[in-house]
């Protein structure tokens, strides 16, 4: 079901709505940014030259070093007075990126949100548990603020509490949950060892987002949880969660919120715009963000998109599933490879639990690496025979041969409680 009317306009209206609100930020952060102002500037750029969204091709870029330089709020586009709330996402390295809001932005926020619970099928009767992290990390809030601005009931469970978590699944019979992919296998395990069958609970949704999934991944947790699972894409950068989302339609690709966030597809390499369809990295223009307006924003994340109509109805531009950011790839002996090319490889076998890690190491000025596995409850076959066969598969599929190729017993790897997953460990 639509939320906004402005799902659904024609896409001359919704061009018209962009090509205006491209006009307008393009004004404000030459006015009010000292960054833009000297990028646009140096690009020889005069803001009265931009008609509408097909000028940004000639645009500068905006990355994530220099959000990290504009630290703390030297980004900013209004006056501190005017900022009402503060996130900031902590990178492996460096300075978090802060984001602040207005009371326009978090009225934004909470509007595609409920656009994006409503995407997924959460309607207003229902109760919803957010097991996504409070605090700093966007995705508690947005989500929290999303569910009320629905009508929905929300249970601001946040992230970690397991044992609490499952409690309140069954007492208070939550019709859905939002929570990371890689929680949803964890909430699921430490359900069966108290007893809980998932399954049997009444949550039929989750929303899962805030790290890559594969496919594989996503059938695991509709399998595990039975439930159907919705995919759900954001970063602080632009607003946080409710950049897009599948509808439940179709779940076909992520339609993207584009009367507030411009989507464009690059050649991570040389930066050109790629064409419909193409897969490259997602650059992403906010369109109506107040305190921290955001120009052709490099986000890392690979996709492609495509303009083809949705059988739901909605007009917005569909994404496909991120499954990899674009400094994830990995090259290793000369072969180029994702690593959520080698978690389909692994979960294509049945006899494999979805939890594995990939170890990158250096000897002797060699990249190695190595992959471990999981091996289901149950299992009673031959690890070694599993092993090869795994071995021949990357072999075949990815031309891949890791140095080590380890097969452990359930549970062998570690689980992590709260935050994003980490799968890759470069030693390097
Ligand atoms: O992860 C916002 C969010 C919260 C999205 C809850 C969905 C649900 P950041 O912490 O700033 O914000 O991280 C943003 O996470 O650039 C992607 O690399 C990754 N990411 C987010 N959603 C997805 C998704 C939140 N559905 C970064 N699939 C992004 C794959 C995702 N990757």
């Amino acid at each position: 079901m639509t939320y906004n009317d402005v799902e659904t306009v024609s896409r001359t209206e919704l061009r018209d709505l962009q090509d205006e609100r491209l006009v307008e930020t393009i004004e404000r952060v030459h006015e009010n940014v000292q960054f833009y102002r000297d990028r646009l500037d140096e690009a020889g750029i005069d803001p009265a030259d931009v008609d509408g969204v097909d000028d940004l091709p000639d645009l500068p870029f905006t990355t994530k070093e220099d959000f990290r330089d504009q630290y703390p709020d030297h980004h900013f586009a209004v006056d501190r007075a005017e900022v009402i709330r503060i996130h900031a996402s902590s990178g492996t390295t460096g300075k978090p990126k802060v984001v602040g809001y207005t009371r326009g932005d978090v009225d934004v926020w909470r509007e595609v949100m409920a656009r994006s619970l409503a995407a997924a099928g959460v309607d207003a009767d229902d109760t919803f548990q957010n097991a996504y992290g409070y605090g700093l990390f966007t995705g508690g809030m947005g989500f929290h603020e999303g569910v009320e601005e629905l009508g929905a009931t929300v249970i601001p469970t946040g992230g970690g509490n397991t044992a609490r978590q499952i409690e309140m699944l069954q007492d208070l019979e939550s019709d859905a949950f939002g929570s990371t992919p890689s929680y949803c296998l964890y909430l699921a395990e430490q359900a069966k060892e108290q007893g809980v069958d998932v399954r049997e609970l009444p949550v039929s949704t989750v929303v899962i987002g805030a790290e890559p999934f594969t496919d594989a991944m996503r059938d695991e947790i509709e399998a595990r949880l039975g439930v159907n699972a919705i995919d759900i894409y954001g970063l602080s950068e632009l607003i946080g969660p409710g950049v897009s989302v599948e509808c439940v339609e179709a779940q076909d690709g992520l339609h993207v919120w584009e009367d507030h966030f411009y989507p464009e597809v690059v050649d991570p390499g040389t930066g050109e715009p790629l064409p419909e369809g193409e897969e490259g990295e997602l650059v992403l223009t906010s369109l109506t963000k107040e305190a921290v307006p955001v120009i052709r924003y490099r986000t890392g994340d690979m996709t492609s998109l495509t303009r083809e109509p949705c059988e739901c109805g909605r007009v917005h531009v569909r994404m496909d599933n991120v499954t990899g950011r674009a400094d994830d790839q990995l090259i290793v002996r000369g072969i180029n490879v994702y690593p959520s090319q080698i978690e389909s490889v692994v979960l294509e076998f049945d006899e494999v639990a979805p939890h594995y890690r990939i170890d990158l190491d250096r000897e002797e000025n060699l990249d190695t690496i190595a992959i471990t596995v999981e091996l289901v409850e149950g299992f009673d076959g031959d690890p070694d025979d599993l092993r090869e066969r795994i071995e021949r598969r990357l072999r075949s599929v990815l031309s891949l041969r890791p140095d080590e190729l380890d097969v452990v017993p359930p549970g062998g790897i570690e689980r992590q409680e709260t935050g994003k997953v980490k799968r890759v460990w470069d030693h390097r």
